[in-house]
C-alpha cells in the first residue's frame, strides 16, 4: 500500500521505549500487569496520570534527535503521552496486535484510520449494518472527497465478492453488528478481501478482546469504540485502534496528529486502564445475564423474535460459537407490536434505563426507530436491517433476576 508523504516530517518513536514483557500469558494478568511497572513508578500500583501537554528536552540536540526519531521519547501530547502509552501496551497485547492507538473516541477511531490511509478513487466496501455515526461518516463524510462507499450483506459471501473489486482499499464491518446482532464470518471476509488486496477492518466494540479476537482470524485492524466495555462504567468517550506497528504509527503521525486531533485526555486512558483490570470478570457476567435474558425473553407473547447470538435459533448461532468464546451483553429483540410497542416498552421499563451507548454497568435500553435511527425514513431502517419493533438492550451488572424481573414487566404491556 502506498502511504501519503504528510508524517514524513515527523518520525517520533515514542511507543518503542522498554517496557518490561510480563511472563504471565492470562487475560485478566495481562489486563491488570501490563503496561506498567510500579518499580519505575515509586511502588506506586497505579500508574501516574501526566498532566502535560509538552515535553522539555535536555539539549537542542536531543529535541533534534526525538523529532528525527533518532532518540525515542516523548515531544507533545497530541503525538503521546506516558500515561496514554500504558493503556496502549495493554489493547495491543489483549487484542493480540503489535500496536494500538488511544483516541479520543471510536469516531476518532474510525476517522482517524480511513483519513489516514483513504485515496480519491478508493473504494470502502462495508456491511449494510453499521453503527449510526460510522454509517454517516461513510455516507455523509469521507465520500464527499471522492472515496466510493459501497454496501454489501456481508453474509452473503457471493455478494462480497461480487462488490470487490482492485480499487478496495478497506472492507469494513461490525460482529455482531449493531444494532441487530447479524454475526459476520471474519475468516471468510478476510479471505476475500485479501485476495482483491484489500485490508480488513473490523469493529470489535461489541465483543471486546475477551470475546473475540479479529487479528487471529486474518483482520488487518482493529476499531473499538472504549466508551463501552473496555471502559465500562460509562465515564469516558475514548476509542482504539490496533495493528502493525508501522500502520499504528503512520494513524497516529497523520490521521491523529494532522487529520483529525482525536487526541485521548491522560485522565480517560486512566480510566479505561481501570476498566480493563475487571474486564473479564465483567464480561463473564454480562454473557451470562444477557443469555439468561434472552431464554426468558424468547417465551414472551409480546416478542416475535430475539437477536441473541447464544440462541440456537440465532441465524448464525454456529459461526458465533466459532469466533467467540462467549455471547456478550448485547440483545436485539422484534415486538410484535411494532413502533406503539416499543415506545410502550421503553416507557414502562423501571430498573432499566432508557439511554443509547452500551456496556456500563447498568442496563441500558434503546429503541432505535426512535432513538439512534429516527432520522432514517422507515425504508432506510429497513434496508439497514432496523425494523419499527426493534429493541436493543445493553445487559448491565444488576442482580440478574432484578434485570429480568424489569424487562418482563415491561413486556406484559406491550401484547397489542
Ligand atoms: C450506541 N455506539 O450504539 P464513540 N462503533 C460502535 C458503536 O456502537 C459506537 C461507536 C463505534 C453508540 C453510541 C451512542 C460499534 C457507538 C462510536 O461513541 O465515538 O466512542 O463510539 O449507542
Amino acid at each position: 500500500m502506498e502511504y501519503p508523504d504528510a508524517y514524513a516530517n515527523y518520525r517520533i518513536k515514542y511507543r518503542l521505549m522498554s517496557d518490561k514483557q510480563n511472563k504471565y500469558q492470562g487475560f485478566s494478568t495481562r489486563a491488570i500487569h501490563q503496561g506498567h511497572d510500579p518499580f519505575q513508578n515509586h511502588g506506586a500500583l497505579n500508574p501516574p496520570i501526566y498532566l502535560n501537554s509538552t515535553y522539555a528536552f535536555e539539549s537542542t540536540d536531543q529535541g533534534q534527535k526525538r523529532f528525527l526519531g533518532e532518540e525515542a521519547g516523548y515531544v507533545y501530547s497530541r503525538i503521546g503521552n506516558p500515561t496514554q502509552t500504558m493503556l496502549e501496551k495493554k489493547l495491543a497485547s489483549l487484542e493480540g496486535g503489535e500496536a494500538a492507538l488511544a483516541v479520543a473516541s471510536g469516531m476518532g477511531a474510525i476517522t482517524a484510520l480511513i483519513w489516514t490511509f483513504a485515496e480519491p478513487g478508493d473504494v470502502i466496501l462495508a456491511d449494510k449494518t453499521l453503527y449510526g455515526c460510522t454509517y454517516a461518516f461513510f455516507t455523509e463524510g469521507i465520500s464527499k472527497f471522492g472515496v466510493e462507499i459501497i454496501f454489501a450483506d456481508f453474509n452473503n459471501l457471493q455478494e462480497i465478492k461480487q462488490k470487490l473489486s482492485a480499487k478496495t482499499r478497506f472492507v469494513f464491518f461490525e460482529t455482531p453488528a449493531n444494532p441487530n446482532m447479524r454475526i459476520i464470518d471474519i475468516t471468510e471476509v478476510c479471505d476475500l478481501a485479501h485476495e482483491a488486496g484489500a485490508r480488513v477492518i473490523v469493529d470489535n466494540t461489541y465483543c471486546t478482546p475477551y470475546l473475540q479476537r479479529p487479528l487471529e482470524f486474518g483482520a488487518d485492524f482493529i476499531v473499538h469504540s472504549l466508551t463501552k466495555y473496555l471502559c465500562g462504567h460509562g465515564d469516558v468517550i475514548a476509542g482504539a485502534i490496533i495493528g502493525m506497528q508501522e500502520e499504528i504509527e503512520k494513524i497516529l503521525l497523520f490521521g491523529v496528529k494532522d487529520m483529525t486531533g482525536a487526541v485521548i485526555s491522560p485522565f480517560d486512558a486512566y480510566l479505561v486502564a481501570r476498566g480493563l483490570k475487571t474486564l473479564e470478570i465483567r464480561m463473564d457476567r454480562h454473557s451470562s445475564s444477557a443469555h439468561q435474558l434472552a431464554k426468558q425473553m424468547v417465551e414472551h407473547t409480546a416478542v416475535s423474535d430475539v437477536f441473541y447470538p447464544g440462541l440456537a435459533s440465532h441465524e448464525q448461532h454456529e459461526l458465533a460459537k466459532r469466533q467467540m468464546s462467549d455471547f456478550g451483553g448485547m440483545i436485539a429483540f422484534e415486538l410484535k407490536g411494532g413502533y406503539e410497542a416499543g415506545i410502550r416498552f421503553m416507557d414502562n421499563l423501571e430498573l432499566a434505563m432508557r439511554a443509547v451507548s452500551l456496556g456500563d454497568a447498568e442496563t441500558l435500553v434503546q429503541h432505535p426507530a426512535s432513538m439512534t435511527h429516527i432520522t432514517y425514513s422507515p425504508e432506510e431502517r429497513l434496508q439497514h436491517g432496523i425494523s419499527e419493533g426493534l429493541v436493543r438492550i445493553s445487559v448491565g451488572l444488576e442482580s440478574p433476576d432484578d434485570i429480568i424481573a424489569d424487562i418482563s414487566q415491561a413486556l406484559d404491556h406491550c401484547n397489542i
